[in-house]
């Protein structure tokens, strides 16, 4: 049965107890089980309800640019490029100043609380709410000046309908089965979560669309509805890849930065894996004693590969994961085919 509340418009929905029983036995910190959100059925934690009328409501401004993807598709590694090419190429600030204060990841649900970092409880204003840097990274980004670089990994459905006629959009698209890998490795990693099994299990979890922010192809195919629309830039984690240039080039025109060659270049190297994996400021595990990291696992900025996912998976697993793409594809419209085929 639908759950509403008075101060949040977006329809929530329990999930069956069996499942949010299963999910509570497999993640550490989902004690209080997670909802279906909106009209896609987002798997969110509960103290959402808090924040998903502000999202809905937040005001963007014409010179903002959102960074936007499902989880672990290249997000942060494309707000760190977008960040200096819309500050001047101020690469000492970028390596001085971490990346989430430069640039808020506006529905920082899953809170993790950094030192350094608002580590302010005021935004603790109810029973439910057991993220302090949630609200805090909301304030950040309704107060930082213009022009912000904002994150975010809700899908369009769950924002202001009117958000391509107010500012530039950046989807950012990585194939899914490397995004499975790479959010089982995050969802260890964060105490938030606290994923405790294994990657096998994990893509059991993915194939029936039970991870968090999830399901992966509704997200795609609502973003991929409008990738058309001039204020949307449609970036693919394998074309940045295989040829950063290139993309920079598209970058600099979508956002009309003006950069020449040699200064996108400087873009490129100060954003290459190497770089933003040694550099606190991108990379979260070289934070000294994060409290919201778990010891012994994988770093946040990982491995940076392409088609890895295919040497993780057992062949049971790539056959769960195949029907998976050709199901969970099927059903929601239109996706981008080069993820569906073979
Ligand atoms: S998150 O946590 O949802 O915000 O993740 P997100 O930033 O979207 O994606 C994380 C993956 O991007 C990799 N990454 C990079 N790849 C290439 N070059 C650079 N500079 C870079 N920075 C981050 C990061 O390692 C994650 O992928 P995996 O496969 O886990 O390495």
């Amino acid at each position: 049965m639908a759950e509403n509340r008075d101060s949040c418009p977006v329809m929530t929905f329990p999930l069956a107890p069996k499942i949010q029983q299963e999910l509570q036995t497999k993640f550490g910190s989902f004690d209080k089980g997670l909802l279906e959100v909106g009209p896609g059925r987002y798997l969110l934690p509960p103290h959402c309800r808090l924040y998903l009328d502000k999202y809905a409501q937040f005001r963007f401004r014409p010179d903002d640019v959102v960074v936007m993807g499902f989880p672990r598709s290249g997000t942060t590694w494309t707000q760190e490029m977008v960040w200096c090419m819309t500050h001047d190429l101020d690469f000492t600030t970028a390596i001085n100043t971490p990346l989430r204060e430069r640039s808020p990841f506006l529905d920082t649900l899953t809170g993790f609380s950094l030192p350094g970092f608002l580590a302010v409880n005021i935004f603790k204003q109810h029973p439910d709410e057991d993220s302090s840097t949630t609200g805090a990274f909301l304030a950040r980004a309704e107060s930082l000046p213009s022009p912000r670089v904002i994150k975010i990994h809700l899908p369009f459905s769950l924002l202001p309908p009117s958000i391509l006629e107010s500012c530039k959009v950046i989807y950012v698209a990585r194939h899914p089965g490397d995004v499975c890998v790479s959010y089982y490795h995050l969802q260890r990693l964060l105490k938030s979560v606290n994923f405790k099994g294994d990657l096998e299990e994990f893509l059991d979890l993915w194939c029936r669309d039970l991870v968090l922010r999830g399901p992966y192809w509704s997200h795609l195919s609502e973003a991929w509805a409008k990738r058309t629309h001039p204020n949307l830039l449609w970036l693919y984690y394998e074309d940045m890849k295989k040829d950063l240039l290139r993309e920079l080039q598209c970058l600099d025109h979508f956002l009309a930065t003006g950069l020449t060659e040699d200064e996108l270049l400087q873009v490129a190297q100060h954003s290459s894996f190497a770089n933003m994996k040694a550099r606190p400021a991108t990379n979260l595990s070289l934070i000294p004693e994060s409290p919201g990291l778990m010891p012994g696992e994988a770093e946040f900025v990982r491995k940076g590969a392409t088609g890895d996912w295919v040497n993780r998976f057992t062949s049971q697993m790539k056959a769960k994961f195949q029907a998976w793409v050709e199901t969970g594809s099927k059903g929601v419209g239109e996706v981008p085919p080069r993820y569906t085929q073979g």
